[in-house]
């Protein structure tokens, strides 16, 4: 069994002990914002690590939409080489955890309709997409 090794980010890695320790009841929003954070369970594409990445919920159906914003910064967060690499995660809603695949939206049309999801559950990602040349990237996550 692969192991599990927690973020460099205090902040992150204490989110997702506090959100799976308390089975989904307790640390499920972004800070005191009230905002809904989902976690996605992920497979480190160099280690094979089992990695954990807190992000907004984005629902649309019942589907994920994952963001990768990382506050806008210049880089893309290296969780996003992860999905491109295994597409198989397992996302933890609060109580509930399931079985999804990803696939990165290229479709223009695609990606305008779940941009504008993400930035009506989260406004500041438009603000995010505003401080850097990198284009986002967006994927949506279906269940198996
Ligand atoms: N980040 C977002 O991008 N979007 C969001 O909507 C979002 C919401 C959010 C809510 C709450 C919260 O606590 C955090 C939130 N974050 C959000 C931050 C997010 O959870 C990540 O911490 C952030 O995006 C940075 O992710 P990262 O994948 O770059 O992780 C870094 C900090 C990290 O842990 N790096 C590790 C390290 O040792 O430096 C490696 C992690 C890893 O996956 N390594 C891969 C491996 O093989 O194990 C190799 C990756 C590679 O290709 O280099």
């Amino acid at each position: 069994m692969p192991e599990y090794i927690p973020s460099t980010r205090d902040w992150v890695r204490e989110q997702v002990d506090l959100y799976e320790s308390s089975g989904g009841t307790e640390g499920t929003t972004l800070r005191d914002t009230g905002l809904p954070v989902i976690i996605v369970t992920n497979r480190g594409n160099k280690t094979g690590a089992i990695r954990k990445t807190p992000l907004m919920r984005v629902k649309v159906g019942d589907a994920y939409v994952l963001v990768g914003s990382q506050g806008g910064a210049p880089r893309n967060p290296v969780w996003v080489y992860n999905l491109r690499a295994d597409a198989d995660v397992e996302i933890r809603d609060e109580m509930a955890v399931y079985s999804m695949r990803v696939r990165e939206v290229t479709d223009s049309d695609e990606r305008a309709r779940l941009w504008a999801a993400s930035v009506e559950a989260f406004p500041p990602y438009e603000e995010y997409q505003g401080r850097t040349s990198r284009t986002i990237p967006v994927f949506v996550a279906e269940p198996v």
